[in-house]
């Protein structure tokens, strides 16, 4: 049986996607062919990269999932201002911030413990919420990326309602990653 790449992630509403597009096309006009942009659409905040999944074991981990998630309260996260990994002077990949209340580190934990459970390696580096916009090219011209990014301002974009957590299916193919939501977990449902 063939192999399901999966990962966990929170989606960003499209209308958030295409104001975080926007400033890709600027900063890509800045710098053409320096970076592979990630298509807006594409745009996630990644919680747990599961990789190999077989497609058998796909029901328990999303009840393993929900027993953990179901636990949390919804939150809201706001996104802004620009990142690089791993460091300024030579960034590989850069990113959008998030500022979040303690929930979305709990909420990282609770998934992090339910995948432990079930095999899945721990995460050895610590969490560092982040949108992925772009990941630099190999030749580009470092020199004339830094000053253009350090020039390049994004501020504050929006606000996120944090009420599901996404299950995806992830195919690699020559034009880019294409990504499916297999499974989408709620949070606790608050009473109205
Ligand atoms: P990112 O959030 O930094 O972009 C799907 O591949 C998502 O899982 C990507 O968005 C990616 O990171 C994240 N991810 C984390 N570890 C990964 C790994 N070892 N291989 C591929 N993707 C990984």
């Amino acid at each position: 049986m063939s192999m399901i790449r999966a990962f966990i992630a929170l989606e960003i509403p499209p209308a958030l996607q295409n104001i975080i597009a926007e400033h890709s096309a600027a900063l890509q006009r800045d710098i053409p062919h320096a970076i592979r942009w990630v298509a807006a659409a594409n745009i996630h905040l990644t919680l747990k990269f599961l990789g190999d999944t077989s497609p058998a074991s796909l029901q328990g981990l999303i009840h393993s999932l929900s027993a953990v998630i179901n636990q949390q309260e919804p939150f809201q996260i706001s996104i802004g201002e620009f990142g690089l990994f791993p460091n300024p002077k030579r960034p590989r990949v850069l990113w959008i911030g998030i500022q979040a209340p303690p929930d979305l580190d709990r909420l990282y934990h609770a998934i992090e413990t339910a995948c432990a459970r079930l095999g899945y390696p721990a995460e050895e580096k610590p969490f560092n919420p982040h949108l992925t916009l772009g990941r630099v090219r190999e030749e580009a011209d470092q020199t004339r990326l830094r000053p253009a990014l350090q020039n390049y301002q994004i501020g504050q974009l929006g606000a996120i309602d944090v009420e599901s957590v996404t299950l995806f299916r992830s195919d690699l193919r020559p034009q880019g990653p294409s990504y499916t939501a297999l499974a989408h977990i709620p949070l606790a449902q608050l009473d109205s």
